[in-house]
Parts: structure tokens; sequence; C-alpha cells
């Protein structure tokens, strides 16, 4: 991203027969990203309003300053594909979320220009509770709502904004208000609220209107640059495409259809200040709610080997996946390392493929999602097959099983087998395979140490039987690795193991 602390003087485009007056904007990517036959065009429709709020929006970051400062939250809808044009920094979130995901970012930088920009179908349809609280919350974010009336990327399904008696494809005969309830007006319903600063509704209906709609952009960017609070503009902006219009007539529908349902206003101008209640704590949060006594006290921090550790493990529901996670993370945030835990399942709880991320750290994690993790441990076949790749090359994989399948070849990682299930079984306890293999992780690795390993275990296991168990499942994992595998009777050729 350049240097835009400085409004920068735009270089003159001049030809043999012309010089450029208006250019494009250098909050703008110099060029966009689209695949050659179609590197004539956006991807947005002629017409389209989403490509002049654009335009509305750029130009005022570039004007004010702020490009190297703004992080554009975009969600799903047509709004997604913001990031090919603006040259800010970028998130894409679920479907309805963008306000939530911009409250963190802001709160995490306060610094930073926080946008959300969000359609009609996004902001008040599957997103109502996010926009509405951040909304209540003052969050000091600026959110530009693209009220088209539609969905409109998924092809015209009826939104919450969509007019009484206009068609969609779920409004065949047009809205009815007693069956599909009358339209949501957004500026007016967030204007109930305490603590929004500024919201105004504007529309893109001709050119007048369009230069009150830049002159809305700029004064809630503004706010936000100055530290004012939540700032709302919704901008009534037409869909051509799916309305069936032409570009010209669908302008003139947002003129005689949208603004006299959806009146033009400025609903709230004026600084609120929330009162900051908040004083420092004067004890810390183990004085409060006393020592967790399970938890045995902090154990003293070690040396660890390692700055940043991903380990993914996966299995099916039920060989105890998750848990498995969850143990190495309060075992690292016992020894002082910043943890995180990733799980991902899908609905059926037994029997499914379930696999988690953790993550340990000595310094803050930036995420708890590991596309390249160093180490694997896999419990069953299919896990292996589908995550071993992912690995990072010299990285390690525990895999559940005596031996590795014959046409299986991994040879950027080192890979030891264990064959936790029949050694959990021999102990007399199948769900214990997972112990198995954290005993193999923590002898092979030394990534943790088998006291701390203990200890948590004390911590959450309460049946004593179990808990034999779970010990007796721990050494055994580790002797596995110690007496077995240190003499190679069960790595693969295919890793370097042996
Ligand atoms: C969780 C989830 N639900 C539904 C969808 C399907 N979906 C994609 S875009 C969209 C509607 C977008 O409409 P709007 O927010 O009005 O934006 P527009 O495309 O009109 O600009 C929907 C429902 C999805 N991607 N994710
Ligand atoms: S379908 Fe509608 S909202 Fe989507 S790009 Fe085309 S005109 Fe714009």
């Amino acid at each position: 991203m350049a240097e835009h602390n400085v409004i920068p003087e735009k270089p003159k485009v001049t030809t043999d027969n012309y010089e450029a007056v208006h250019s494009k904007s250098a909050a703008f990517y110099p060029e966009y990203e689209r695949k050659a036959d179609l590197k004539h065009q956006t991807h947005y429709c002629p017409g389209c309003g989403h490509g002049v709020v654009h335009k509305l929006i750029a130009e005022a970051l570039e004007d004010l300053g702020v490009q190297d400062q703004t992080i554009l939250v975009s969600p799903v809808g047509w709004p997604v594909f913001a990031y090919y044009y603006f040259d800010v920094g970028n998130v894409q979130v679920a479907h309805g979320r963008a306000p939530a995901a911009a409250t963190g970012l802001k709160r995490a930088c306060p610094d930073k220009i926080v946008i959300a920009y969000q359609g009609d179908g996004d902001l008040a349809a599957i997103g109502t509770a996010e926009i509405i609280h951040a909304a209540n919350r003052g969050e000091k974010i600026t959110v530009f709502f693209v009220n088209n009336a539609i969905y409109g990327m998924t092809g015209g399904q009826m939104a919450p904004t969509t007019l009484v008696g206009q068609k969609s494809t779920t409004s065949p005969w047009g809205r009815r208000p007693v069956n599909e309830g009358f339209p949501v007006h957004v500026a007016e319903l967030l204007s109930s609220l305490q603590a929004p600063v500024y919201i105004e509704r504007v529309a893109l209906s001709d050119n007048k209107n369009i230069m009150k709609a830049r002159r809305a952009v700029r004064k809630a960017l503004e706010l936000q640059r100055d530290g004012a609070g939540f700032t709302f503009v919704e901008i009534l902006s037409p869909c051509p495409t799916i309305w069936g219009k032409d570009p010209i007539e669908a302008r003139k529908w947002v003129a005689e259809q949208m603004i006299p349902n959806f009146p033009l206003n400025v609903f709230r101008d004026r600084r609120v200040e929330i009162p900051n209640t908040i004083v420092p704590p004067e004890k810390t949060v183990e004085e409060v709610i006393g020592k967790d006594e399970d938890a045995g006290g902090v154990a003293p921090r070690r040396h660890h080997h390692f700055r940043e550790l991903g380990i993914k493990i996966a299995g099916f529901g039920g060989q105890g996946v998750l848990l498995l996670g969850q143990l190495l993370a309060e075992m690292g945030m016992r020894e002082g390392l910043e943890v995180s835990w990733l799980p991902s399942y899908g609905p059926e709880m037994r029997s499914g493929s379930a696999h988690c991320h953790v993550c340990l750290s000595k310094d803050r994690i930036g995420s708890p999602l590991l596309s390249r993790p160093h180490i694997l441990i896999a419990l069953n076949e299919i896990s292996l097959r589908k995550f071993a790749s992912e690995v990072a090359p010299g990285g390690f994989i525990l895999y559940g099983r005596e031996r590795l399948p014959e046409d299986l070849s991994l040879p950027q990682a080192q890979v030891v087998c264990v064959p936790a299930p029949e050694i959990a079984d021999k102990l007399g306890l199948a769900k214990v395979a997972n112990i198995v293999m954290m005993g193999a992780l923590l002898e092979e690795t030394e990534c943790l140490s088998p006291a701390t390993a203990m200890s948590v275990l004390e911590a959450k296991v309460k049946n004593p039987t179990l808990l034999e168990l779970d010990r007796k499942a721990l050494d055994a994992g580790r002797l596995y690795i110690d007496h077995t595998v240190a003499v190679g009777a069960v790595t693969q050729a295919d890793g370097f193991a042996q």
C-alpha cells in the first residue's frame, strides 16, 4: 500500500488528444485483478449503485488522507468484492457479521478507520442483531448500508427492505404486508437508539442526490477520524439487473418508488458523550475469584524449544479429538504460553469427521487457524490422507495406527506410527487411545511436560479409576516411543524417523 498521509497530487493523464481532468482515486488499485476476458469491466453491472458508492468512498478516503489507516470490512453479498478495488486493509466476513468484526477491529486498533460496507439482505436480515447492537454500543465505526431493496447477488429474493407490492423471486405476487410484513426502515430504527452520532439516508437517484451522498460519506468518515462515535449512511441504490430495468429507468425507480418509501433525511447529527464509568480493577482476577485449586497452581514456566507450534489433531467424533486439543491448550497455558484451540466438526457428534487446531506460542497468536501445521496427529486413515499434505516441510506426523498405508508416501514429514487403539484396549478402555497419543507426542517432541499433562488430567478427570487409566495411557504412549519406536520397529520407510 502506498503512503497516503498527505493528500497526493494526482498525476495528470495527458494524451495527444486530451488531458484528463478526473482520474481514478488513488484509494483504488491501479489495476483490478480480473480474468482476461473480463478485464474491461468491474464485477458490477452497468448502472449498479455499488460502483458509485465505491467511488464516493475511495475519493473520500483519498481526500481525507486516511487510506493507509483504513480497514474495510465486507460481508457476503456484492459488497464482498470490495477487496478487488480498494487499496486498503480488507477483511471479508460471514453474512451479516460486518458490524461485529468491525467492532473487534476498531477496539483493537482505535486509530484505524474501520468501515462496514453492507447490503440490505446482509444488514437488515441475517445481520439485524449485529447492526442494532453495534449502533447501540456506539461503536466508533462507519457503516455504509447499500439498500437496493433486494438480494442482488443471489438473483433477487425478497429483502427486508423490499417495497410493498415489489416482486421478487420469493414474493412473485409482490410483497404483501399481511404475509411478508412491511419494509424495514433501518435508519429510523437506529435513530431510536441513544448512542449513534450520525445517521443519514441518501439516494443515488440523480446527480444532485449523488452529490449529497458524497457529502454524507465524507462526513461519516470525518466524524470517525475525529473519534466521534457510530456513524451510519443508508444509500438507496439501483440494481438495474435484478429489477429488470435499464440503468436510467433504475435511477428513476429509486427517485419515484424508493425515496417516497424511504424518505431522505439526516436522522441524527450530534455528538454523544457516553459516560465512561470503567475504573481500572484494583485486584487481580485471582484475588477476586480465588485461586483455582483444581488447577493445582500454575506450573513453573519451562523452557520450550519452539517459538510457535501449530498442532492439528484429526479423527472422527468419539475418538477424543477435541478433548486432546483442549488438554494440550490447557497444558500450554499452564506452562505460560499463549494458546488457542479451534475445533471443527460436523453436525453428527459421533462417527463424523472432527478436527481441531491448537497453537502454542511464546508470542500473541495472530490466527487460531493453521494452514501449515507443524504437527499432525491423525487418529484414523481418512484424516491422515486428508491432512498429511498440509504439514509444513520438516514437520511431524503422529499416526494412530501400527503402520502407514502401503500406498502412502509422506516424504516431507517425519512420521511415527503408534497403535494407540490396541494399546488402549490392552489397558482396558478403548477411549484412552487419545491419551496414549498424547504420551507419544510429549515423548517424541518434548513440546510440553508430562508432569503438566498429569496436573491437567488430575484437574479434569474426577473419576479416580479413569484418572488411573489416563496415567497408564500417558505412560504407555511415552514408553512406546522410547522402547518400540526408538529401535525402529514401527516407523515407516517413507518417513525419516526410523
Ligand atoms: C450464511 C449465508 N446465508 C446465505 C447466503 C447466500 N447469500 C449470498 S449473498 C446473499 C444476499 C445478499 O444481498 P444483499 O446483502 O442485499 O447484497 P447485494 O447482493 O444486493 O448487494 C445471500 C442470502 C450466504 N452466502 N451465506
Ligand atoms: S445484480 Fe444488482 S447489485 Fe448486483 S452488480 Fe448487478 S446491478 Fe449491482
